[in-house]
């Protein structure tokens, strides 16, 4: 590290609390395959299991290799902790059973990522949670819906899968307000584009299955917070209720990910850009849903909250589902798969694959159109990506068609 300065974004990504000297000069961290720790004798195993000495026990709760994980992701989140876990729906679900109760309410945004609404709606909702979901990008809609019983206010910005955005600042202090807590997925943004912990959130959940491991090679989470709640999301949720710690494997292909986190960024958000502005221009495509467009209905917040746009695009063919199916089985290059963030460019139709788990009616009441295509702009280079969509969206039938 550079001492004359403090070290920016990618420095810490890349060397944040590992030395080579107390590793015999590897420039890597070891890897820790293993699932248990040896204790020097009966009494000092007994000190650790008490807390009364730091130390790993048994890789469901610590391991060395998920601990410099969990240091890295804090500090690039401006949080105090992390936790590695074995999903981002492991994360979810290890944070929101620590601090919820039955009784307990947990206000939502009305678009939630597939699995997350069906853990709340199906999942939560059977043991006594209240789910409510509310227009989170209206205030004083925020402000009505939270009442008495509301733990938490639980929300994605940008939101999978048609990118609605949070104003994180404005929602935490109407949260604050009321002594709730704000839980935000910060999977789509990363923290290159956003910090929710430095706008007023108190945890964030991420999955590394996307951005930060960004190679399409892994299955992973990670929550950030406060020490304190990290603590009891790592004794309570992860250990004893989830059990859905991240492989050491993992935690070193999520370490080596980070490394180029912000150069793949920015080149995900430049390319991302650049095809959003074809999509829009384009006779056969609909509306097209990127926070860089100015004809983004939150465009405003998207300049005053986040430094670049992301590479997540959503946008609608004219032709509506007919067109865009047909469209999307033409492309030669984009890969037609579920998940984001990877190297390769992917595209999937919401309704029918991470969507689907909402019924039609609650697609429509909360905003998820049938014919949405969704496309994770990959790192190839973007004159390809460019001429796979043009290829495909310039098919004689849907120049007739739109
Ligand atoms: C997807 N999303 O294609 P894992 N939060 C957000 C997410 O997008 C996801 C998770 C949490 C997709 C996965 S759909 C069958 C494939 C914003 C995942 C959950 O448990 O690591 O998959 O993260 O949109």
């Amino acid at each position: 590290m550079t001492p004359s300065r403090p070290a920016g974004f990618s420095t810490r990504a890349i060397h944040l609390g590992f030395d080579p000297a107390d590793h015999e000069g590897a420039l890597t961290p070891p890897l820790h395959l293993t699932s248990t720790f040896a204790f020097d004798s009966v009494e000092a195993g007994a000190a650790r299991f008490a807390g009364e000495v730091a130390g790993h026990i048994y890789s469901r709760i610590s391991n060395p290799t998920l601990d410099l994980l969990e240091r890295r992701v804090a500090d690039l989140e401006g949080a105090e902790a992390g936790l590695a876990l074995a999903s981002g729906m492991g994360a979810i679900t290890s944070v929101l059973w620590t601090f919820l109760k039955p009784g307990d309410e947990i206000v939502t945004d009305t678009t939630l990522y597939g699995c997350t609404f069906a853990f709340m709606r199906h999942g939560l909702a059977k043991w006594g949670v209240t789910i409510t979901h509310a227009d989170l990008t209206d205030l004083a809609a925020v402000d009505r819906a939270i009442g008495p019983q509301t733990r938490i206010v639980y929300f994605e910005t940008p939101a999978n899968p048609n990118m609605r955005l949070v104003d994180i600042a404005a929602v935490s202090a109407i949260a604050h307000q009321a002594g709730t807590m704000v839980v935000v997925d910060n999977t789509y943004a990363t923290p290159v584009l956003t910090r929710p912990i430095e706008l007023g959130a108190d945890l964030v959940v991420h999955s590394a299955t996307k951005y930060m491991g960004g190679h399409g090679d892994l299955v992973g989470g990670i929550a950030v917070g406060r020490a304190e709640d990290m603590t009891q999301v790592r004794l309570v949720g992860m250990k004893d209720m989830t059990g859905a710690v991240m492989a050491p494997f993992n935690a070193m292909l999520v370490l080596r990910g980070l490394k180029t986190l912000k150069l793949r960024m920015d080149r995900h958000c430049a390319s991302a850009m650049e095809i959003a502005r074809a999509l829009e221009s384009h006779p056969a495509v609909g509306q097209v849903y990127f926070p860089g467009l100015p004809s983004f209905a939150q465009h405003d917040l998207a300049v005053r909250q986040m430094p670049g746009f992301g590479g997540m695009i959503a946008f609608e063919m004219k032709g509506g589902y007919v067109a865009g199916a047909a469209m999307m089985n033409r492309l030669q290059m984009i890969r037609r798969a579920v998940s984001l963030g990877d190297a390769e460019s992917l595209v999937q139709h919401p309704a029918s694959m991470t969507h689907s788990t909402y019924t039609p009616e609650e697609r429509a009441a909360h905003g998820i159109s049938e014919g949405l295509i969704r496309l994770s702009v990959g790192l190839e280079e973007v004159e390809d990506i460019l001429a796979d969509l043009t290829q495909a969206l310039d098919a004689p039938t849907l120049r007739l068609s739109a």
